[in-house]
């Protein structure tokens, strides 16, 4: 492992990759995965490395489904669990939710190896050892469990690929998906699309737990019932829009100031880090920023 110092202005990024590649080393990651990270690391770079607002509302909106849901399920694949074994188990556990290993470039010894770690990290039972070719797909993804994903109601999908995504979607099963990519066919299908990084998403997500479990039914479903996934993807998209047009602005020497009235760029105020699913009016806000943007 490289030794990074604390003061290098990228060390939580790097100390990431150094996870991921750790995770390759076990042999609990694919070396794909390390292209996964990348890619993953360019859309959080135009994000802004945070959890954006409406993330942090389709977050919610995830903790509400994992906790209404019967059978829920969390997929679990290389990057997962090199990333995040332990809030993985953690989420699990606080949702009720089974833990299930599904590998896109599937290998038993992986899937064992994956199964260890996150015990290791406090699981009891992991699926994914007996899985059989369940789900209609041409690749190894098709291999699920039948009490776990097979039957599942809601399935949880960290880093997920489009195409089982769509399969589980056409098994009329709830999707959450977490994709720092808003254009991804995974985002585009799921049917909650957590646009964050999965580092930042479940720690987010756990400590929301206490605010939902003692809800009533009724008003966790009219939070789920509230929300429109394509706002969510449209706002994701338009904060990477605006990101940009700050950068641009930046390099032409344009300073930017939001009070100004000459219809010249203004500065803009800091984005409020609100949480969004404690603060109705600020998914409001979202959803008719979202809704503006839509009929543009
Ligand atoms: O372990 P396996 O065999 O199941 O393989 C897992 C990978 C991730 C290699 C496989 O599913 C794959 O190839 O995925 P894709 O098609 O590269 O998609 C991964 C998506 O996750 C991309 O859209 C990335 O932008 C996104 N991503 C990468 N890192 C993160 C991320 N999203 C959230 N948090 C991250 N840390």
């Amino acid at each position: 492992m490289t030794e990074i110092p604390k003061n290098h202005p990228r060390y939580e990024s790097l100390m990431v990759r150094e996870q991921i590649a750790a995770g390759v080393e076990k042999g609990i990651t694919s070396s794909q995965g390390l292209i996964a990270q990348g890619r993953g690391e360019a859309f959080d770079y135009l994000i802004g490395e945070k959890t954006i607002d409406s993330a942090d509302y389709a977050e919610a909106v995830a903790v509400c489904l994992l906790l209404l849901a019967e059978n829920p399920v969390i997929s679990v694949n290389g990057n997962a669990a090199a990333l995040a074994p332990e809030d993985l188990v953690m989420l699990a556990q606080l949702t009720g939710a089974k833990l299930e290993v599904n590998l896109f470039h599937r290998t038993e010894e992986r899937v064992k190896k994956i199964i260890g770690t996150l015990k290791e990290s406090g699981a009891d039972v992991v699926l994914g050892e007996n899985a059989e070719p369940l789900l209609p797909l041409d690749h190894e993804r098709a291999k699920v469990e039948r009490e776990g994903i097979y039957d599942a109601d809601v399935v949880f999908v960290p880093l997920e690929d489009g195409d089982r995504c769509k399969a589980l979607t056409d098994m009329k099963k709830l999707v959450i998906a977490v994709d720092l990519n808003p254009l991804s066919r995974t985002a585009q299908t799921a049917h909650v699309s957590i646009v964050d990084n999965l580092k930042r998403a479940l720690p987010n997500m756990i400590n929301m737990i206490p605010d939902f479990r003692n809800m009533e039914e009724e008003d966790l479903w009219e939070i789920v019932n509230a929300y429109d996934n394509n706002v969510v993807l449209v706002d994701a998209v338009e904060t990477i829009k605006e990101n940009l047009t700050a950068k641009q602005n930046e390099l032409l020497g344009i300073v930017e100031d939001s009070d100004k009235k000459d219809g010249k760029p203004g500065r803009k105020e800091p984005k409020k880090q609100a949480r969004i699913q404690r603060d109705p009016e600020i998914a409001r806000k979202v959803m008719m920023r979202g809704g503006d943007l839509m009929m543009e």
